[in-house]
């Protein structure tokens, strides 16, 4: 399996970002040879920057009786293709809560069981404008870069970003899911509006019965406010670079504005107009939000 692209060094020098380091092709070679995926398996999936962690704590959370618990997320939602970074492999796939959990940023044609398995996948998406800034932030935060924002969307645009293209990695889970009942396709923006209705649209893939206080708990320990709180949840022990945001950094729909110059904001909706034509997947940016 062919995971890691050969042109994944872009070096840095040139304002390019990288796969997380630790993603190499040995690592998914590992990956597709000792991941058994078992129907009981819950995955969520994400492109980076779209909600992974929010899905995260909602997931933990509705797992676990509405009870935060000692973990931190990444411990009770591992990362599959971070594992060799954190708990090793073997322990990820030990791990003794049952069903298992996992999260991912993996492509489709890369995840594991999403084909013969009928494990459960949750795969949240972000408007791109959004998405694209929060990844810069991440970028600088948390992957060393240090070019600019018109660098990096350049960048963006062009794939040249941990996970590659935006487009082709939600465009596959998107058609995926609609061929698939054991892919849930949640919206960011979604969330967002209403986050009570996505935590019971959630349960009701999971087969997990809600009552109200334990939909209630999940709700208000998933608000962003709350996670940003809450140092189980809002990633404050992954080393960050000070001087840039946090890994909960604002949490809104429409921040986009504030970056994009209108040169950019053309160039991007070409670009988007270009991949989406076909596609029935439609964003929301957050035109009209006051930000
Ligand atoms: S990562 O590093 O790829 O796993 O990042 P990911 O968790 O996918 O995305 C981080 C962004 O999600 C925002 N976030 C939230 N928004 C609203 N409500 C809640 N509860 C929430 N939790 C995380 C987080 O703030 C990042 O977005 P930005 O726009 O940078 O603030």
């Amino acid at each position: 399996m062919v995971a890691v692209p050969a042109d994944r060094n872009y070096d840095g020098k040139g304002g390019c970002v990288v796969f997380p380091p630790f993603v190499t092709q040995k690592e998914m070679d590992l990956i597709e040879k000792k991941f058994v995926v078992r129907d009981s398996d819950i995955f969520v999936v994400a492109y980076p920057k779209s909600g992974t962690t929010w899905m995260e704590q909602i997931v933990h959370l509705m797992l676990n009786n509405g009870v935060q618990g000692d973990k931190v997320l990444s411990e009770a939602v591992p990362w599959v293709e971070g594992a060799n970074r954190y708990q090793g492999l073997d322990k990820l796939l030990n791990q003794q809560s049952n069903p298992r959990r996992f999260h991912s940023h993996l492509l489709y044609h890369l995840m594991p069981g999403v084909k013969l398995s009928r494990a459960k996948y949750i795969y949240v998406a972000r408007n791109p404008k959004d998405n694209a800034v929060s990844f810069y932030f991440h970028s600088c935060s948390k992957l060393g870069y240090d070019g600019t924002w018109d660098e990096f969307f350049d960048l963006y645009i062009q794939g040249k970003v941990g996970y590659g293209s935006f487009f082709a990695h939600v465009l596959d889970w998107w058609k995926a899911s609609k061929n698939s009942n054991n892919i849930l396709f949640v919206k960011y923006e979604d969330m967002k509006r209403d986050l009570k209705q996505a935590v019971k649209t959630v349960a009701d893939f999971l087969q997990v019965k809600l009552d109200e206080e334990l939909w209630e708990a999940i709700t208000t320990q998933s608000t962003f406010e709350s996670m940003a709180n809450n140092s189980k949840a809002n990633l404050d022990w992954v080393a960050q670079r000070p001087q840039f945001p946090k890994h909960m950094r604002k949490g809104i729909v429409g921040d986009w504005r504030n970056h994009f110059t209108s040169e950019q904001n053309e160039i991007f909706e070409t670009i988007y107009a270009k991949y989406m034509k076909d596609s029935d997947l439609q964003f929301d940016f957050g035109e009209g939000v006051i930000i």
